[in-house]
């Protein structure tokens, strides 16, 4: 049946619907199965508000009045936007506020299933001011840390992180252990995305032994260390317990401790569980698994853009956004829009200018397969360093140190606010010149002739 009489209107003009600010307007990579590109994208527009597969003696014209309408469409390309009237998005019944998982299941629900299209896949999306103050948007944020770790409120730059590794299979002793090594060079330690309870290291072994190695790298460096800790579980009761739990064993470092959430498994009730029950802990979104939905080779669901962009209205304080094509994961150079959009007060996406009226920013986490050596062309591409990178096997498979690996991490960026060569960079840096020799294979493809350079023999 074609619904485009009812759910397209092509005259509908994009800059008007952003003056007026009463839709979220959303532009869709899409193919349909068969001829009719119109036909297809009304019918995922009725399917994605008001509508079915076919007229019901029930619609009335208040229905009608809410509507998704497709708005534009460009067949050649395969694009297609339609505009979302605010009032389709579930709200609270205890506060009235919006919230991320009716943006889901309206605009990437239903529609992804449906016989007559092949595939579609979100590229950007636009919240108009009315709905943005529906949304938590992150409590703590990068300048919050940046105080804590007694820089400047405003511009305290690179934060020096790494994931405790092995991923699993460390007991509570040598899992401090390593965290201690790792703080006596750097700033910030994050669980891994599966570490949580596991039975050979229960959080009420491994905390308080993580909390006395904090202090103790604390008074030997003289520097505050924050600690990013993993509470995703099915359950909220569990989440908060763990969250309580922790907060209560770090006492005075309390605010020095972050939560961690698997955000893309766990979804945006476990986000919101820790946004909205521990504002004043920093909120960290991982998101393993995201992948099956935004990698580029994906043309389903939507992309790494889309997920950030969500992230920061759900009240992340930072989220990972992936390593550019200088890491191990999926990506280009072409993705710092991703950070950009999250970062700042204002954004030109792919397709839409979002001006964010004031939601506080997230963080760019970068992570995967980053060390020294990868980071300076990162942070060129990238154009600043006021992101929190965790570099797991860049840190402990530097051949000297967990400390090490931290402080060539911190060089690296030193080496980059300098504009130095990195070859002639590492001849005064003994941290970040080790790092070539711990990464040999890096240092070959990056920085040929490295050996003779440094005077390094095989
Ligand atoms: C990195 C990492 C990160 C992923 C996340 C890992 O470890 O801890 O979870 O890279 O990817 O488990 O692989 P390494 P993204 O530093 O040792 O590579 O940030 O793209 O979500
Ligand atoms: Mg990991």
């Amino acid at each position: 049946m074609d619904q485009s009489a009812r759910y397209a209107d092509l005259s509908l003009d994009e800059d008007t619907l952003i003056k007026e600010g009463k839709h979220i307007l959303v532009a869709y990579t899409m193919e349909p199965n068969g001829p009719g590109y119109l036909e297809a994208a009304a019918h995922f527009a009725a399917e994605s508000s008001t509508g079915t597969n076919v007229e019901v003696s029930t619609t009335d014209d208040f229905t009608k009045g809410v509507d998704a309408l497709v708005y534009e469409i460009d067949e050649a390309k395969g694009i297609m936007k339609i505009a979302y009237p605010n009032e389709l998005f579930d709200r609270n019944v205890i506060d009235g506020r919006a919230m991320i998982v009716s943006f889901l299941t309206l605009t990437i629900g239903n529609n992804q299933g449906m016989g007559d299209i092949a595939h579609a896949q979100m590229q950007d999306f636009y919240v108009p001011p009315a709905m943005l103050a529906l949304f938590d948007g992150p409590s703590k944020t990068i300048h919050d840390l940046w105080s804590l770790l007694g820089r400047d409120h405003k511009n305290g730059g690179y934060i020096a992180g790494t994931i405790i590794k092995p991923k699993l299979g460390l007991r509570p002793e040598p899992f401090a252990e390593a965290a201690y090594q790792f703080w006596l060079g750097g700033d910030f330690i994050k669980n891994d995305e599966p570490q949580g309870n596991q039975v050979f290291c229960p959080i009420k072994e491994v905390l308080p032994l993580v909390h006395d190695a904090m202090k103790r790298a604390q008074d030997e460096t003289g520097e505050a260390k924050l600690f990013s800790m993993n509470i995703t579980a099915d359950d909220h009761h569990e989440m908060c317990a763990r969250a309580d739990y922790a907060l209560e064993v770090f006492g005075e470092d309390a605010p020095r401790l972050a939560f961690l959430v698997d955000g893309y498994v766990g979804g945006p009730g476990m986000v919101t569980t820790a946004r909205r029950n521990y504002p004043d802990q920093y909120l960290h979104y991982h998101r393993a698994g995201h992948g099956a939905v935004t990698s580029p080779s994906s043309k389903r669901g939507y992309t790494a853009y889309i997920l950030a962009k969500m992230a920061r209205l759900m009240g992340a304080s930072g989220i990972h956004v992936g390593t550019m094509g200088y890491g191990k994961m999926e990506g280009g150079a072409d993705d710092k829009i991703i950070a950009y959009m999250i970062e700042r007060d204002e954004c030109q996406g792919p397709f839409y200018y979002q001006k964010w009226h004031g939601m506080k920013p997230t963080t760019p986490i970068i992570s995967g397969g980053m060390n020294a050596l990868r980071l300076p062309g990162f942070f060129e591409n990238l154009g600043h360093g006021n992101v929190i990178n965790t570099s797991g096997g860049g840190s402990y498979g530097h051949i000297d140190s967990p400390a090490d690996g931290a402080i060539s991490l911190k060089q690296a960026y030193q080496c980059y606010l300098e504009g130095a060569d990195p070859i002639e960079f590492a001849k005064d840096h003994k941290e970040f010149a080790r790092a070539f020799e711990s990464f040999p294979g890096d240092a070959d493809k990056l920085y040929p002739g490295w050996r003779e350079k440094l005077g390094v023999h095989k």
